[in-house]
């Protein structure tokens, strides 16, 4: 018999930071979680979930919208259909549902680890088998002040978690943020692969500047200069020194990656499943940079340990994946919300065994940080 997809859930969870996240356009201290549970007609569950960063500042969608999407548009689609017809749904939902990324990645997210948790696999398995068992993770530097990030970033390296630090500039002048990461460059020499990401800041004039000032300091990577419909001001960036040049907000899956790709308009892709759509997308964004030698790099929206774990199954098949992943959001929440956290050592994060995504929300902090039941228990 047909198992069918029988309840969609949904759950806004406003997690605090373990300290502010300070990026061009919004300073975090709280990250909110958009979770979705789907329970299929056989007693299985699929777990999904869809974040994104600074409210509205980051893109388009908001933890409000992404709920309303799945709640109101999504699910009416999808309820009632075949489990385990993953594609045929997510792109019944693509037809249906224009842009919505993350949303419908949530949903995509749950389908596959449901389908993957009743065939008793991994989803990496599903995926045709991981490669690699853990991957190399940066860390964000972003307090806002280079003493902090320098002290943070010692720790770090002396606890063995982190030897790629990402720092987050574009909120200051330009001179101003090249002194900034000039002083934690310095202090962590060649111990570590030091990365900024503007977030769309720079003008392109600002950012010809910049990367110059930035290569002459030993930063290895700049993520997004300009901004995201900017794709020739990337190029000229990409084709103008020798500082490797990364996409990121400027990804949308793979029609953006191949308009990209075909100009040879990055020397990188941040490949984010939410952005791209959902893991199957994901995937093909991936593909497009591999065949056109553009570098891999497995990125995040800040997610807690269920989206986190979804991308390590996809990365995990990766063929190449030289710039390794900033896989590290679980870590900047003051609470797990997992009942068993992943496994961070050895500068890498492990890839979760079991079956589906191979993790299990904790039922304690989910109630307690859930929106809408705090706003039951204090009203
Ligand atoms: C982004 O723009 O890449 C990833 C790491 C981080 O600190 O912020 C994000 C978003
Ligand atoms: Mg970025």
């Amino acid at each position: 018999m047909t198992i069918t997809i029988d309840r969609i859930e949904t759950a806004i969870l406003d997690v605090p930071t373990i300290r502010g996240h300070v990026l061009s356009m919004a300073t975090m201290t709280t990250q909110s979680v958009v979770l979705v549970t789907i329970r299929f007609s056989d007693g299985s569950v699929g777990l999904g979930e869809g974040t994104t960063i600074g409210g509205m500042s980051y893109g388009p969608e908001s933890p409000e919208s992404i709920r309303l999407a799945v709640d109101s548009y999504i699910a009416p689609l999808l309820l009632g259909r075949d489990a385990d017809a993953v594609l045929a749904a997510a792109a019944l939902v693509e037809r249906q549902v224009k842009g919505n990324p993350i949303a419908r990645s949530a949903v995509e997210i749950a389908l596959w680890d449901g389908f993957a948790r009743r065939l008793g696999l991994p989803l990496a398995s599903v995926f045709g088998g991981a490669v690699r068992g853990a991957m190399p993770v940066a860390w964000t530097l972003a307090s806002g002040e280079a003493a902090s990030d320098i002290e943070e970033a010692e720790d770090m390296l002396a606890r063995h978690r982190h030897r790629i630090f990402k720092l987050k500039i574009g909120k200051r002048e330009v001179r101003e943020d090249i002194a900034h990461v000039a002083r934690i460059a310095a202090a962590v020499g060649d111990r570590a692969s030091i990365r900024v990401d503007v977030n769309q800041a720079w003008s392109l004039a600002e950012a010809r500047w910049g990367l110059r000032g930035l290569q002459e300091v030993g930063v290895d990577l700049v993520e997004q200069p300009v901004a995201r419909d900017d794709l020739s001001g990337l190029k000229a960036l990409t084709d103008a020194g020798e500082i490797a040049v990364m996409a990121d907000e400027a990804l949308s899956g793979p029609a953006s990656a191949l308009r990209i790709a075909a100009n040879r308009g990055a020397d990188v892709f941040a490949v984010k499943v939410a952005q791209s759509g959902g893991l199957s997308r994901a995937r093909e964004v991936t593909s497009i940079a591999a065949s056109a030698g553009i570098g891999v790099y497995g990125g995040t929206m800040l997610e807690s340990g269920v989206a986190t774990a979804a991308s390590l199954h996809l990365f995990a098949t990766a063929e190449t994946l030289e710039w390794g992943t900033e896989f590290f959001g679980p870590l900047l929440f003051a609470h797990e919300i997992l009942a068993k956290p992943l496994v961070y050592r050895d500068f890498a994060v492990e890839l979760p065994a079991g079956p589906g995504i191979g993790v299990q929300p904790d039922p304690d902090p989910c109630a307690f940080f859930d929106r809408e039941k705090r706003r039951t228990v204090h009203p």
